[in-house]
């Protein structure tokens, strides 16, 4: 038993004289300068370690309570993390915000510039990484046992530049100036092997062993980012690995001589933290990225085996104390990582490690597109990974019989439920080994779940139904209200309180003034400030003036075909051509925000071609206020924030069947904004959520999508109908609105008249007329604001914290621990 003196945890004061105390002393003792000379960054600096010791103290709290009480945790496993930036949200969620702001002002700075300073955490594509971050968020609010795992890429994604049309991508150096944040645990390093040999070790008795040799080996050191709850003392822990040398790296060439060669080698081997992959549901078909996804799960896996026995638990004892969720195949290796440990290391049957394994996992997948699902080459695997290659087959083949037992003779089924792909060149189907490894299959919205169980996944459906569950995504009211806008929080809270902080269904009470006059008033006037702050952005960042009282019309979000930011495009070209030939059309700003991968062309022409009609849309005299269009460059978390709160209408116009979940749909309408939508992903839930007069619906089901792809599509017989559309399509392919690249526009052309694969032209029709119904609401501003208001209080169901519940209840089996304040840490 240690001292009293040495267990005590530090509690340190949180009101205005205390902060204003520890920031003070940590310019000097933290930043190193005179609190005289100090710089703006060196006072975000001295703050933001204000609030780490803070944190790091609940943390430890947290920890300690978890531990006492024998919690089961969950683990959540994350290629990606889109957090963006820090500072606002852990002030908030510590309950400082306000003092902060205050000892801040007391020592002569503005807390307002401070937050304005702060690089986002980039450490993910889009919406995948944000749900890994909105589910961190709600785990601590809610007091769950659950921790974070994934990568500390020293560079995320890219920042956009237009030069001036095309997308230029610049690296992300998110951590020059080093990163507050983090707490680097020298301390906490694994061993990562890779490639080698196995050598089987074969018993008379009992079962062969095997051991995996003279591979080569990296470190991966742990960086710790603790995670407030919000409006509770929960602090949990995101866990990210930086890969660092063994200490006596490379001893061969050290032997021969070659210091230099020695020294480059270990630079080569930090490189896998080095860079996030920039694609968006494209899987990536390189070694390096086989050697991150391995490098970060047997990190990962090796933690919580050490802290599961560190706890005292027997490894049987795993399913009830730790469940470990795959948030898409990228960490699929897991299963097979598992059994490594358990049968190579720990030295367990195969047949009760696997049952441990099984009952541990659970995997959610994020998309149907076939591009995203990830295969490895059997031949990179059994490179790479030796071990994993003839635990995987051990996998299949035991699967396999089980199929054979259950349907005898059926060998094209058993060809397709594999775990090999045997048709392309013999692949590992990382989708399979998820669903073959996990007691729980999720999809992220209803329509989501039923085509993966009808497509994708039927075969395992058929024999394992038991396995799959929806779990509908949701997004977390801290950031993307309280955060993002305050005048909407604050009118909320005139009006029904602030339950809703916690509880977002209790948004509901706001229904019954829906049709008030003054509220309708007040949150007409808090969209209009939303849209003002927007447009200052927007003149800063691009130079374009925007007219506050016109709509604004918004689509953010990835560049992607499917996604069809060519509809809303073709429709701004139609609005254009017509207000040239002098006919009134309804006025708007249309704001595209998102970025493409670098090495998708087709996206990136995308990008390229709205830059051009905006550039000549955006110049032209004759169209004045009624029609802007803007590409908001560089789009990510922290201008999410300002650009959501703006929208008057969301552009959610996915052909329907392709986007999984969304969840920018949630975020918008939250915020007020009214959908533009097809019956795709979430959309159809928003619609039963909100009801049909505060959406506009329009276009294909997926089920008429595939007749229609059945009926062989016909996109120039449609053009011929459609006047407007047809001028649209000509103008663009005509070079009008070419500025950079003459050919261009004539390639899209033909790919709208002969390919369209996301039927772009045969939704225009409904989409423009689903528009219309919009524009015509938006000029009955009573009306507009009594749906718009319906359309917030309806929202509650797509709270993140619903949706953290249904994981919990329905694949996690965990349950709440929220800390309560201690005798000797007692303070608030
Ligand atoms: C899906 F497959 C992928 C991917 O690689 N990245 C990604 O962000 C998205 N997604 C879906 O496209 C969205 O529909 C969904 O809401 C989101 O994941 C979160 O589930």
């Amino acid at each position: 038993m240690a001292a009293p003196e040495v267990t005590h945890l530090p509690n340190l004061p949180n009101d205005v004289e205390g902060l204003r105390q520890s920031i003070r002393d940590a310019v000097v003792r933290v930043v190193g300068e005179d609190p005289r000379q100090a710089t703006e960054r060196d006072w975000m600096e001295a703050l933001a370690f204000a609030i780490r010791e803070r944190m790091v103290e609940r943390r430890l709290l947290t920890r300690r309570q978890f531990a006492d009480e024998d919690v089961k945790r969950v683990y959540y496993l994350s290629m990606e993390y889109l957090i963006g930036r820090m500072l606002e949200a852990n002030l908030r969620n510590m309950g400082i915000l306000e003092p902060a702001r205050q000892a801040m002002a007391d020592l002569g700075v503005n807390l307002d510039t401070i937050l304005d300073l702060e690089d986002d955490a980039a450490l993910g594509n889009g919406g995948l990484g944000r749900l890994a971050a909105c589910i961190l968020e709600s785990l601590a609010t809610q007091g769950y046992p659950g921790y974070g795992y994934g990568i500390r890429y020293e560079f995320g994604m890219f920042r956009q530049e237009f030069e001036p049309y095309h997308q230029v991508e610049h690296p992300d150096n998110w951590l020059r100036y080093g990163n507050p944040w983090e707490f680097p645990r020298s301390d906490r390093k694994y061993p990562i092997h890779f490639y080698g040999h196995v050598v089987e070790h074969h018993h008379p008795r009992g079962e062969t062993r095997y051991t995996w040799e003279n591979g080569e080996e990296v470190l991966a050191m742990a960086y710790d980012y603790p995670t407030a709850g919000y409006g509770r003392r929960n602090v949990n822990n995101l866990r990210l690995w930086a890969a660092k040398a063994t200490r006596d790296f490379d001893l061969r060439y050290f032997n021969e001589g070659d210091y230099i060669r020695a020294v480059a080698d270990k630079a080569e081997s930090e490189t896998i933290s080095m860079v996030l992959y920039p694609n968006d549901a494209t899987a990536i078909g390189k070694e390096l990225r086989l050697k991150q996804e391995y490098f970060f799960v047997s990190a990962s896996l090796q933690d919580i085996l050490d802290r599961h026995l560190a706890l005292g638990y027997n490894l049987d004892a795993l399913p009830d104390k730790v469940a470990i969720q795959l948030n898409d195949t990228h960490p699929a290796i897991a299963v097979a990582e598992l059994m490594r440990l358990l049968v190579d290391c720990h030295e367990l049957s195969w047949d009760r490690a696997w049952d441990l394994a099984r009952r541990t996992f659970a995997y959610t997948n994020h998309t149907l597109m076939p591009e995203a699902l990830e295969t490895w080459p059997v031949e990179l695997m059994e490179r790479v990974l030796p071990r994993h290659m003839g635990i995987i087959y051990q996998i299949n083949h035991d699967f396999l019989e089980q199929v054979r037992h259950r349907y005898p003779g059926d060998n094209d089924r058993l060809a397709r439920l594999s775990i090999i792909d045997e048709q392309n060149g013999r692949r590992v189907r990382m989708a399979h080994l998820a669903v073959v490894g996990s007691h729980r299959v999720n999809g992220v919205a209803a329509l989501h779940t039923q085509l993966l169980q009808e497509t994708l996944f039927e075969d395992f459906y058929n024999l394992w139904p038991e396995r799959f569950v929806n779990v509908t995504n949701g997004v977390t009211p801290r950031l993307w209200m309280i955060q993002a806008n305050p005048a909407l929080t604050e009118l909320l809270g005139q009006r029904i309180g602030n339950d809703w902080q916690y509880d977002l269904d209790r948004l509901r009470a706001l229904e019954p003034y829906a049709h008030d006059a003054d509220l309708q008033k007040a949150f007409l006037d808090v969209k209009r400030a939303n849209k003002v702050r927007l447009a200052n952005l927007v003149r800063e960042r691009t130079g374009v003036e925007l007219n506050p009282d016109v709509m604004f019309d918004v689509q953010i979000k990835r560049i992607h075909e499917y996604k069809r930011q060519l509809l809303k495009l073709l429709h701004v070209v139609d609005l254009y051509r017509r207000i040239r030939a002098g006919e009134d059309v309804a006025p708007r700003v249309v704001l595209f925000g998102g970025k493409a991968a670098p090495g998708y062309a087709r996206a990136k022409g995308i990008i390229q071609v709205i830059n051009e009609v905006a550039d000549i849309v955006n110049h032209d005299p004759a169209v004045g206020d009624r029609l802007k269009c803007v590409f908001f460059p560089n789009y990510e978390v922290s201008s999410a924030s300002i650009i959501i709160p703006a929208a008057d209408v969301s552009e959610q116009i996915s052909t329907a069947g392709f986007e999984a979940s969304g969840t920018g749909n949630m975020k918008l309408a939250l915020n007020g904004a009214l959908t533009i939508g097809t019956l795709d992903g979430a959309n159809i839930e928003i619609r039963d959520a909100v009801g049909e007069e505060s959406i506009f619906i329009f276009g294909m089901t997926a089920d008429e999508v595939v007749e229609h792809r059945r009926n062989g599509p016909n996109p120039e017989a449609i053009l011929a109908q459609q006047p407007n559309l047809a001028a649209a399509v000509e103008m663009i392919e005509s070079g009008f609105f070419t500025c950079d690249d003459p050919g261009t526009h004539g390639d899209l052309g033909r790919y709208l008249r002969h390919e369209d694969p996301f039927f772009v032209i045969a939704d225009y029709a409904a989409y423009t007329e689903a528009c219309e119904r919009a524009d015509t609401l938006y000029a009955d501003r009573t009306a507009w604001a009594e749906a718009a208001i319906l359309n917030v209080a309806r929202m509650g169901y797509f709270s993140i914290d619903r949706t953290v519940r249904d994981y919990a209840n329905q694949i996690w089996d965990i349950i709440p621990e929220p800390v309560a304040p201690s005798r000797t840490n007692g303070a608030a």
